[in-house]
């Protein structure tokens, strides 16, 4: 576990989806809500090598998402940014796959501030940095970029099956 700052209320959370969109997105926590929500069961990889198995998810489809502000043909990656400054870059072909979700809910219960509430991402095929805690943009990007992690080491992929934590 690793986050630094302070931590995002519901009252003040927002979301924002915009760069290479058709229609930028501002959504309100009613409106985020009011989304198709979708539940999920799936692994959590810590890069320590701690991994939660089997949590059940709420929440919305990163997909989901894009869809509605209409990816641009440029759009190949997205970077997550949390309130708190973390940044984490995925790939689209990652990022649309539909076990990515924005939850709010983790076995039952509100996320809690500790694990990103309101909103973080889930990455279930990658190492848990690529899942920005206290979500609060979405941009989707023309060229991938370095995230935090990705700028300081870590590996761009991320891929657990394949203990792929370290840049080389
Ligand atoms: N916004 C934000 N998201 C973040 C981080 C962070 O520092 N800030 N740390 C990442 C890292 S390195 C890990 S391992 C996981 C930890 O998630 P957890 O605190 O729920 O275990 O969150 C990721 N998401
Ligand atoms: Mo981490």
């Amino acid at each position: 576990m690793l986050h630094y700052g302070i931590v995002p209320t519901i009252e003040r959370w927002e979301l924002v989806v915009d760069g290479l969109v058709q229609r930028p997105l501002r959504l309100s926590w009613k409106d985020f809500l009011a989304l198709e929500q979708v539940e999920d069961r799936s692994d959590f990889h810590c890069v320590t090598g701690w991994s939660g198995f089997d949590l059940s998810w709420r929440g919305v489809r990163l997909a989901h998402l894009t869809e509605r502000a209409g990816l641009l043909p440029e759009a190949v990656a997205v970077m997550c940014h949390g309130q708190d400054g973390y940044e984490t870059n995925l790939p689209l072909s990652m990022a649309l796959q539909s076990d990515v979700l924005l939850v709010h809910t983790a076995e039952g219960q509100p996320l809690t501030d500790e694990h990103g509430g309101p909103v973080r991402v889930i990455t279930p095929r990658l190492y848990a940095w690529k899942g920005a805690k206290w979500l609060c943009r979405l941009e989707l990007l023309a060229r991938d970029r370095p995230g935090f992690w990705e700028r300081n080491g870590y590996s761009n992929t991320a891929d657990p099956w394949r203990d792929d934590r370290y840049s080389s």
